[in-house]
């Protein structure tokens, strides 16, 4: 039924060049919101946050989603294992970043997982892990 491909869609989904990507606005901490990923686009290596490679891409996936309300929504990046280096949860360094002013800055006692301020053009900002708020998943489509 591939005629249906686009249109079953709901309103939280996109899909951009083999790439299917999905606004979870129900709020969750990091592990979580991982777990939610996997629940919507199933745990065979399939299903997970969004990890964003180039500006490019980038643009399209925030473009589609920045009129959500929420101001920090949740992307597939962090530095748990080494302060300082941002990986994504896949694994290896970030192929390209967008942070905001001053950010990464590893306030207060802690932040080691990346969001989207959603309110200032789509920049990063490092945000304490236990914070419950969206995410955007992603799934690679089979075959791509
Ligand atoms: C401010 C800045 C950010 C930090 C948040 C935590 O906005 O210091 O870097 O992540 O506070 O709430
Ligand atoms: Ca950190
Ligand atoms: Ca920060």
């Amino acid at each position: 039924m591939l005629i249906l491909k686009g249109t079953a869609l709901g309103a939280n989904y996109i899909e951009k060049e083999g790439h299917c990507y999905y606004f979870n606005d129900i709020g969750c901490d990091i592990n979580d919101a991982r777990d939610a990923c996997q629940t919507i686009f199933g745990n065979n290596q399939e299903g997970k946050l969004y990890e964003p490679m180039t500006s490019r891409i980038y643009d399209m996936v925030f473009g589609a989603f920045s009129s959500k309300t929420s101001s920090q929504v949740w992307i597939g990046a962090h530095d748990t294992t080494n302060e300082g280096q941002f990986t994504y949860f896949s694994g290896g360094p970030l192929q390209y970043a967008n942070w905001y002013d001053n950010e990464p800055n590893d306030y207060g006692s802690g932040e080691d997982c990346v969001e989207i301020y959603t309110t200032h053009a789509g920049q990063w900002n490092d945000d304490g892990c236990n914070t419950i708020q969206p995410s955007i998943c992603e799934k690679v489509e089979q075959g791509e």
